[in-house]
């Protein structure tokens, strides 16, 4: 008998379309002797369609985007009466009820294994205060940050102002707590566009949290496995052109990728234990992207850790596995498999004394 996988895609975020391409590169990975892949696309509106199994890797992108005839509505219903439920599910979702834990909680309450992390490490990973207040629990460098809350911010401004001018210098990023995308992120130059900066993150979360700027260089590392996670080689990403704002950073054709990244092997060793304990601590499963700053001195800062990476092909994440030796089509059936061990592991659980 193939196994069920279920491919879960869309869903109400700004990315998704980045979900509709990964999931379409993912049919083009799996084996399809081996599984039977069922799409399950969740629309912009959040409604649950589940098609019929596909019989080949999608073609394009619009081959997914169900409609409501092909795909049943409602099918969370579907799912929670066991009608045709997956036996793994492959979450590919961003953001909101995608990454932040929702949706893996969802998973966990169906007793349906899935790929990826779950929901401690999903939602404690989507919000960049708890984020760093864990990675400062295990002694890891990073950058100074002062964090507060809108209602904090509206009963003494001039407090967090003289705060943030105190212990941190100009340029400092400001950004909503907990978004997964850079929606809302500013870079604050002097003391009038920091009150603006706040201002405007305070628009998408209720929590904010500045950062002192940096000038370093970005090293990223991937991270695969569960209770003894693996690390990739590093990569480095190189901003090509002058500007490196927030916004031109991440856009096609404004970064260059360095893999492996020329560091130091003391440089790549202290990151790789960095990467390992902040997977730790997080209690993550499956797989992370770890993103490092290393400064001219060679000193290692962690900056964040992305519980679900940009997974194309072409995605960083992909990418490092690749020069590792592992192939697209080995990392989805590597991470196929570290989710049925996960949840083997959790059936072994005692959960009543007697
Ligand atoms: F389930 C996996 F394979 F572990 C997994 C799930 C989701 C890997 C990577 C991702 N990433 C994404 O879904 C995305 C954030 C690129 C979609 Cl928008």
């Amino acid at each position: 008998m193939k196994k069920k996988l279920g491919l879960v895609y869309g869903g109400k975020s700004a990315e998704h379309e980045v979900s509709l391409s990964t999931a379409t590169a993912v049919t083009n990975a799996i084996d399809f002797d081996k599984y039977e892949v069922i799409p399950v696309y969740i629309t912009y509106e959040g409604e649950w369609r589940k098609g019929e199994p596909l019989a080949a890797p999608a073609e394009s992108i619009e081959q997914l985007r169900l409609a409501r005839e092909g795909g049943k509505p409602d099918c969370i219903q579907d799912f929670l009466n066991g009608n045709g439920t997956p036996d793994i599910i492959l979450p590919l979702l961003h953001g909101t009820n995608g990454e932040d834990g929702t949706v893996q909680g969802l998973f966990e309450v169906m007793n349906i294994p899935y790929a990826g992390n779950g929901v401690l490490s999903s939602s404690a990973g989507m919000d960049k205060v708890i984020m760093k207040q864990l990675f400062a629990q295990v002694g890891l460098k990073q950058v100074p940050y002062v964090h507060f809350i809108r209602n904090q911010w509206n009963k003494d401004q001039n407090y967090w102002i003289e705060k943030m001018e105190k212990e941190l210098t100009f340029p400092m990023f400001v950004k909503p707590a907990n978004l997964g995308s850079s929606v809302g992120i500013s870079k604050a130059t002097d003391h009038d566009s920091l009150i603006k900066a706040v201002e405007f993150a305070l628009k998408f979360d209720r929590k904010i949290i500045v950062e002192q700027g940096v000038t370093a260089r970005e090293v990223e590392v991937g991270i695969l496995g569960n209770d003894d996670p693996k690390c990739s080689v590093l990569g480095e990403i190189k901003p090509v052109a002058a500007f490196y704002d927030y916004e031109a950073k991440y856009q096609d054709g404004n970064t260059e990728l360095l893999i492996p990244a020329p560091v130091t092997d003391k440089v790549e060793a202290t990151l790789k234990d960095m990467a390992i304990r902040a997977f730790k601590v997080l209690d993550c499963a499956g797989l992370v992207r770890a993103d490092f700053f290393v400064t001219a001195q060679d000193e290692v800062l962690i900056n964040e850790i992305n519980t679900m990476p940009g997974f194309t092909p072409t995605s960083m994440y992909p990418l490092l596995w690749q020069n590792t030796g592992l192939s697209y089509p080995e990392l989805i059936d590597k991470l196929i498999e570290l989710a049925l061990e996960r949840h083997e592991e959790k059936k072994k659980i005692q959960y009543t004394m007697d």
